[in-house]
């Protein structure tokens, strides 16, 4: 099952902790699992690392689970792991469907290697084929981004709403998110975003050093 396949991964994806390490630890369910069976070896190793949480939930979970963590303020990461919602082909990843996509962007560029844990359910051959592309916006610049995205082929474009609070979900930046339907997705097209005014980050991950582990 689906669920089996997620704890094959992340069960192979804790045999990587070394002793010492520091490590990025991405958002979902998957990086989840992995986390778990990370806490799991490091109590049967006595192993010592230090975890830079994406996300508040994933520091949370890192101290009831008793993993020390530090950020990237104070702290370079060996590697990170993370999950994904789309891989292409080139491992170009669409990420961001748990709205932790800004911080999650930081540790991955900032880790020589990431080791991004999929089912097969994630592979698609074009990129945009299931989920849309999350850009995290300043709610000023929400109107001048929706107009610069005219000039894109653009389906739709979407505000995510909160679902247990009225209003738009806000991120842990207090920005919101605009999910994007593109009708192309381009190698070129993750820095075009970026260079929005307004746009912070988005969800698209083309030419990192991506490993697949799935
Ligand atoms: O939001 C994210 O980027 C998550 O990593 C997401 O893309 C994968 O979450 P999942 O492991 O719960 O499918």
């Amino acid at each position: 099952s689906n669920k089996e396949a997620k704890q094959k991964v992340a069960t192979r994806l804790a045999e990587r902790v070394k002793d010492g390490d520091i490590i990025g630890v991405g958002s979902g369910s998957t990086a989840f699992l992995a986390i778990q069976s990370i806490a799991k070896k490091i109590k049967e190793e006595n192993l010592k690392i230090l975890a830079i949480p994406t996300s508040h939930e994933v520091a949370l979970t890192c101290s009831i689970l008793g993993i020390p963590t530090t950020s990237l303020a104070s702290a370079k990461p060996d590697w990170a792991f993370d999950g994904a919602d789309e891989v292409d082909p080139h491992n170009h990843l669409i990420k961001g469907r748990g709205g932790a996509m800004f911080h999650e962007k930081l540790v991955i560029a900032s880790s020589n290697e990431t080791y991004i844990l999929v089912d097969h359910s994630k592979f698609v051959e074009k990129l945009g084929s299931k989920h849309p592309v999350p850009l995290e916006v300043d709610p000023r610049a929400v109107h001048l981004v929706e107009t610069c995205l005219e000039s894109f082929e653009v389906s739709s474009v979407d505000l995510r709403m909160a679902q247990s609070k009225d209003g738009p979900v806000l991120t842990e930046a207090g920005h919101i998110i605009l999910d994007v339907r593109f009708n192309h997705i381009e190698p070129g097209l993750e820095k075009e975003l970026s260079s929005i005014p307004g746009v912070i980050e988005s969800g698209l991950f083309q030419g990192y050093n991506i490993n697949l582990m799935s």
